[in-house]
């Protein structure tokens, strides 16, 4: 447990109070939320028989008490505004059924078999790691995230070019590149990440289309600034994403959330996972895969 959540959970603490009067506490807040000094006494036999008094007092805790927001589930049909801050409104749009489940199983199948699925090394302060799952990339360009690129394919699966069609008919929106996932078990996983590269562009659509096993896809909202990049007290969603369902993650999403398809210990079998997107030209004097707001921070 971090020392942050720790205290907060430490309403207050029984301390040992040997020779002094109790002391009234120190007030904190307004009245109404104080508590009231309160002692208790007690005798206690010291090792030579003599009766020695212990008082105990209530000390106030130093810091105010904070509830972690309970996790939200979202699962049913529907345009969500999940949050509206300063960057704007954060939307989420769930269309689950989208592919009927015997269109859904034979994509599966053949995706499974005839992308080119390869594991992709990225690296993080200068180590190299291997990512848990496997990737392909789909786009006239080039797509760099985590410090290593994916190549451009101008040639698409004939299959994902009609994925493409349905999807951009069913949103209004037009995508011209896809990363494609494919979680063997569920050992396999993504990590916390936005889709926030400036090559991306502001406030980028995503639609992501899921095939195959159940996974579940969690967004933990960004942090204020002066939390210093601690999530202990952020909004939490938790959206499953079953085989041929369609989210669509719209607005600041990218900017004020972070999402993630955490390791499963029980039994998993594969998915697919299709996140259609639109890339522009990484900005010039711009090193590829620099997060937008690392460019916005520039002077
Ligand atoms: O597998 C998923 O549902 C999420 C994939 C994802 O987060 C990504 O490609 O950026």
């Amino acid at each position: 447990m971090s020392d942050k959540r720790q205290r907060a959970r430490v309403q207050g603490s029984w301390a040992k109070h040997p020779a002094k009067p109790p002391q009234p506490a120190a007030r904190l807040g307004t009245s109404s939320n104080n508590q009231q000094l309160k002692s208790a006494s007690s005798s206690h036999e010291s090792n030579w028989g003599v009766k020695q008094q212990r008082t105990f007092e209530f000390q106030q805790p130093t810091k105010l008490i904070r509830e972690i927001p309970p996790e939200k589930v979202i699962e049913q049909a529907g345009d969500y505004e999940i949050s509206y801050g300063l960057s704007g409104v954060s939307r989420l749009r769930l269309l689950p059924g989208f592919l009927l489940p015997e269109k859904a199983d034979w994509m599966f199948s053949k995706l499974l078999a005839e992308l080119p699925w390869s594991q992709k090394t990225n690296l993080r302060q200068g180590e190299a790691y291997e990512e848990p799952r496997l990737t392909c990339w789909y786009g006239e360009l080039p797509y760099t995230y985590a410090r290593s690129t994916m190549a451009a394919t101008t040639q698409w699966h004939p299959l994902l070019s009609t994925l493409r069609e349905e999807v951009e008919r069913a949103t209004g929106r037009s995508f011209n590149s896809l990363l494609c996932n494919l979680y063997r078990d569920g050992h396999d996983s993504i990590g916390w990440h936005s889709d926030d590269e400036a090559s991306l562009g502001d406030k980028p659509t995503i639609a992501s289309l899921s095939l195959g096993d159940t996974r579940v896809f969690s967004l933990r909202k960004q942090p204020p600034p002066e939390e210093n990049g601690d999530y202990t007290y952020v909004e939490r969603l938790r959206v499953p994403l079953s085989h041929g369902t369609l989210l669509l993650m719209e607005g600041a999403t990218q900017e004020d959330w972070q999402h993630q398809v955490a390791k499963e210990y029980h039994d998993r079998g594969p998915r697919i996972n299709l996140t259609f997107r639109t890339i522009y030209p990484e900005p010039e004097g711009h090193r590829p895969g620099t997060k937008l707001r690392c460019i916005a921070k520039q002077p």
